[in-house]
C-alpha cells in the first residue's frame, strides 16, 4: 500500500478525475509535470486524453504495445492514444455507428503525430485480408505524400501542417478497413512565394532538389542547390537538422507507386513543381515606356517545355492583362510591380490547385473497391493546423485561427454545454459549472451581414476601391463595440498595446492576434483580370494535371465567384455537420516549450494552454458528472441476459426493467442515477464490471445454451 502511494506520488494520477486535492490549476499542473518528467505524456480527464509533446522518441508505440491495448477496457491500462483509438473502434463495431477523433492543440503540440499513430494502430490491429493489404498501405502512405506537399518548417514546428485534414477510415461489417476519404482545407498558398525568416517553403521543393537523380533534375532544368531559387531562399534555412530531405524523397517516391500514380502523373507533377521554382526566378525590368519585360528568357523556356505551353503566349501573358475597351478586348501592358504580383499569384494558384488534384488522386486510390455495400461505418480523424500567432498575421492566420475557434466551439457544444443540458433535461440534480463559451467570437467572424467575413465580402465587391483602411473603417462601424474586437482607438485602453492604423486585433479564445493586410490580399476581382491571360495559358497546357485544375469553363463564367473567406466558412460549416453526426473522442495536445526541447516543462506556457483549452472546466464537469449514460431501452437490450427477471423478455416499461436489472447486479446508490429516459453511471469501473459479466455470459451461452446462470 505504502509502495503504491510513493509510486503514485512520483508519477501522479493517470486520470485527473482522481486527483485528491480540489480541482485547482496548481494541482492539475503539478500532476501533468510529474508525469511528463517520468515520460508519461498521456493523462485522462474521464474519456478525454491530454497529451504533452515529449519531443523525443518513446518506446510506447511498438506493435507489442498495440497488441496490449487491443480489445482491453479503456481504464485498465495506462492512458494512451491506442486506448482512445481502440475504444472508438470497439464501440463502432458493437453499435454500428460512426465516430470521429478530434485532435486539437496549438502549432507543434503533436496533432499530426497523434493522428499518424492512430492510423498505424488501426493498420496493425484491425483484421485484414490479402486483398485489403493494399488499402492499408495506401492509407498509411497517403501521409508522406500529403506532408511533402502540404507541410513546411515554420518557427514553431519543423513539420508544420499548412493545410487542414479530415480523413475518414471506412470499415466493413467485420471491422476491416476497406477504404478512406480525405477532405483538405485551405492550403497556405502564400508560402509558395514568401517565407518568413527561419521558415521554409513546402518540403517537396527541397526533397526534389536533394533527392532526385541527376537525370531527373537535368530534365526539369533544375540545379541541386536550393540557394539558386528565389522562392527557397527567403527564410534562409534550406537545410534543417531534424529533416532528412533525401530520405523523405525516397519515401514519397515509393508512396507514389503504391498509391497508383502513373509515370505520366509523376512526370506532370514534377513538371509543375519545377515550373514553380522557375517562375520564382523570372525577373522583370522596365522598358522605355515603363512596361514590364522579362529580363532573361531561360526560365520561361523551361516552363514552356515542362507545362506544354506556347512560349510566346506565355511571355505575353506574364507581361500583359486583358481589358475591355469599348466592348472590345485588348491587351494592356503591365508595369513591373504588377508583373511580379501576377507571377506570384499564378505560382500560388498552380501550387494550390495541384495540391487539391493530389488529394483527389489519393482519394481515387483509397476509394473502397471492395464494394459499396461492404462499407458500413467510419472513424474520422481530424488533424487541422493549430492556433498560431506570428509577428505578422494575415488572411491565412485569420482562417487558421477562425477554424480553431470553430473546433473549440464544437467541443464546448458537444461536451460542456451538452453534458450540463442533458443533466437538466433528464432531471438529474446538478450544480451548473461556469465556462467560457467562445460562440461570441465565432459569431463575430461568421455572422451573416454583421460578421467580419461578410464585411470582407462586401469590400471585395468594390474592386480597385477597397483598401485595408476602408475595410477597417467598415469593421469599426459594424463590430467596433464587440468585446473581442480591438482597433487602434481602443487598443491602448483595452490591452495597453498599440497597433497600426490598418490592423485590427481579435481576442481569440486562445490569445490575442493582430491581423493586417487582409482586405488587400482579397481584392480578388482586381487580380482576376490580371490573371485572365495566364489562366487561359494554363487551360490550354499539355500538362494533364494543369488541364484538370484550370478549366476553360471557369474563364467563361462571368458570375462573381464566392470569395475565399466565404468558401472557407462554408467548408467549415460542412465539416462541423460531418462531425456532429458522429460519436466523438477527443485528444487535447499540449506544447511543453517553445524550443522543441525534450524534458522541458514550461509552466507558464502550459498553464496558458490548460486554461484556454478549457481543461479545468472539463475536469470539473467530469468530476461532478457521470462517465456513462444510455437510454433505458438500449441498456436493457444489451444486459437483460444478466438478470432472471428481465431475461429473455421484460414486458413492463424499460426504466423499471433497468431498475430490476441493476438491483440484481448490486449497483450501489452512489454509482448511478436514473433520469427521465436514461440511466447515468458515475464510474467507468461499474460499467466495465457489467460489460465483463455480459461477455462471460455470452461466452457461456455459446457453449451451453441453458436458460439462465446468475453472475454477479
Ligand atoms: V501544426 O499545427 O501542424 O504546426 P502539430 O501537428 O500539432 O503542429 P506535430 O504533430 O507535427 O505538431 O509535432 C511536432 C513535432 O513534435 C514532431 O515533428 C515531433 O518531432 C514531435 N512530436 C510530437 N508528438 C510526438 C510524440 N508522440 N513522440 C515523439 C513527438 N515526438
Ligand atoms: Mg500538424
Amino acid at each position: 500500500m505504502e509502495g503504491a502511494l510513493i509510486a503514485r506520488d512520483r508519477v501522479g494520477v493517470q486520470d485527473f478525475v482522481l486527483l485528491d486535492s480540489h480541482t485547482s490549476e496548481a494541482a492539475f499542473l503539478n500532476n501533468l509535470r510529474k508525469r511528463y518528467q517520468e515520460n508519461l505524456i498521456y493523462t485522462y480527464i474521464g474519456s478525454l486524453l491530454v497529451s504533452v509533446n515529449p519531443y523525443k522518441e518513446l518506446d510506447i508505440y511498438t506493435v507489442t504495445q498495440m497488441q496490449l491495448y487491443r480489445g482491453v477496457n479503456f481504464f485498465e491500462l495506462p492512458p494512451h492514444l491506442y486506448a482512445i483509438a481502440d475504444n472508438a473502434y470497439r464501440v463502432m463495431c458493437n453499435e454500428y455507428n460512426n465516430h470521429f477523433i478530434l485532435i486539437s492543440g496549438e502549432s507543434g503540440a503533436g496533432k499530426t503525430e497523434a493522428s499518424k499513430k492512430i492510423l498505424q494502430y488501426y493498420a496493425v490491429t484491425c483484421p485484414t485480408t490479402e486483398q485489403l493489404q493494399i488499402v492499408r498501405d495506401r492509407l498509411l502512405l497517403s501521409n508522406p505524400v500529403l506532408e511533402a506537399f502540404g507541410n513546411a518548417k515554420t518557427l514553431r514546428n519543423d513539420n508544420s501542417s499548412r493545410f487542414g485534414k479530415y480523413m475518414d477510415i471506412q470499415f466493413d461489417f467485420k471491422g476491416a478497413p476497406v477504404g478512406g476519404h480525405i477532405l483538405s482545407y485551405l492550403i497556405e498558398k502564400s508560402r509558395v512565394v514568401h517565407q518568413n525568416h527561419g521558415e521554409r517553403n513546402f518540403h517537396i521543393f527541397y526533397q526534389l532538389l536533394e533527392g532526385a537523380d541527376k537525370d531527373l533534375l537535368c530534365w526539369l532544368g533544375l540545379e541541386r542547390n536550393p540557394q539558386k531559387y528565389a522562392y527557397l531562399i527567403q527564410g534562409r534555412c534550406a537545410k534543417v537538422f531534424s529533416i532528412n530531405d533525401k530520405n523523405d524523397w525516397k519515401i514519397v517516391r515509393k508512396a507514389f507507386s503504391i498509391i497508383d500514380f502513373t509515370e505520366k502523373d509523376i512526370e506532370h507533377l514534377f513538371g509543375i513543381v519545377a515550373s514553380v521554382l522557375h517562375l520564382g526566378n523570372i525577373q522583370f525590368e522596365e522598358d522605355s515606356n515603363g512596361h514590364a519585360i522579362i529580363r532573361d528568357g531561360t526560365q520561361i523556356k523551361w516552363i514552356s517545355k515542362l507545362l506544354g505551353v506556347h512560349l510566346s503566349i506565355l511571355q505575353e501573358a506574364l507581361t500583359n492583362r486583358k481589358i475591355e475597351a469599348r466592348s472590345e478586348e485588348v491587351l494592356s501592358p503591365l508595369n513591373v510591380d504588377l508583373a511580379f504580383y501576377a507571377r506570384d499569384a499564378v505560382a500560388k494558384a498552380i501550387y494550390g490547385r495541384t495540391f487539391t488534384w493530389l488529394v483527389n488522386k489519393i482519394n481515387g486510390s483509397l476509394a473502397n473497391k471492395v464494394g459499396f455495400w461492404s462499407s458500413k461505418t467510419v472513424i474520422g480523424l481530424l488533424d487541422i493546423y493549430g492556433f498560431e500567432v506570428l509577428d505578422t498575421n494575415s488572411f491565412e492566420q485569420f482562417c487558421i485561427n477562425y477554424c480553431n475557434e470553430k473546433l473549440q466551439q464544437l467541443l464546448i457544444e458537444m461536451t460542456l454545454k451538452a453534458e450540463q443540458e442533458e443533466y437538466e433535461l433528464e432531471g438529474i440534480e446538478w450544480e451548473p459549472i461556469p465556462y467560457f463559451n467562445n460562440k461570441i467570437i465565432c459569431d463575430l467572424v461568421e455572422q451573416k451581414h454583421k460578421g467580419i467575413i461578410s464585411i470582407l465580402d462586401e469590400e471585395c465587391l468594390r474592386p480597385g476601391e477597397a483598401t485595408d483602411l476602408s475595410f477597417l473603417e467598415k469593421l469599426e462601424e459594424k463590430v467596433g463595440d464587440h468585446a473581442h474586437f480591438v482597433t487602434r482607438k481602443l487598443a491602448d485602453q483595452k490591452t495597453r498595446k498599440s497597433i497600426d492604423w490598418v490592423d485590427f486585433r481579435l481576442l481569440h479564445y486562445a490569445g490575442e492576434v493582430t491581423y493586417s493586410g487582409i482586405a488587400q490580399l482579397l481584392n480578388k476581382a482586381a487580380s482576376n483580370s490580371l490573371l485572365f491571360l495566364l489562366f487561359q495559358v494554363l487551360c490550354n497546357s499539355k500538362n494533364g494535371i494543369l488541364r484538370d485544375c484550370f478549366l476553360l469553363s471557369e474563364l467563361d463564367n462571368r458570375r462573381r465567384p464566392e470569395t475565399v473567406a466565404t468558401q472557407f466558412k462554408n467548408s467549415l460549416t460542412s465539416l462541423i455537420e460531418i462531425l456532429v453526426s458522429k460519436e466523438p473522442s477527443y485528444v487535447r495536445c499540449i506544447k511543453p516549450n517553445e524550443n522543441k526541447e525534450p524534458g522541458k516543462f514550461d509552466d507558464s506556457l502550459i498553464r496558458h494552454q490548460v486554461k484556454y483549452l478549457g481543461l479545468m472546466e472539463h475536469l470539473r464537469v467530469r468530476r461532478a458528472g457521470f462517465a456513462y449514460r444510455r437510454k433505458y431501452e438500449l441498456f436493457l437490450q444489451r444486459y437483460k441476459s444478466l438478470c432472471p427477471a428481465t431475461w429473455p423478455h421484460w414486458h413492463g416499461p424499460a426504466a423499471e426493467g433497468v431498475e430490476r436489472l441493476i438491483k440484481h447486479l448490486g449497483y450501489k446508490p452512489e454509482e448511478y442515477k436514473l433520469g427521465r429516459t436514461k440511466i447515468f453511471i458515475r464510474f467507468p469501473k461499474t460499467l466495465f464490471a457489467t460489460e465483463d459479466a455480459f461477455e462471460f455470459r455470452k461466452h457461456l451461452l455459446s457453449m451451453f445454451p441453458i436458460p439462465f446462470i446468475s453472475i454477479k
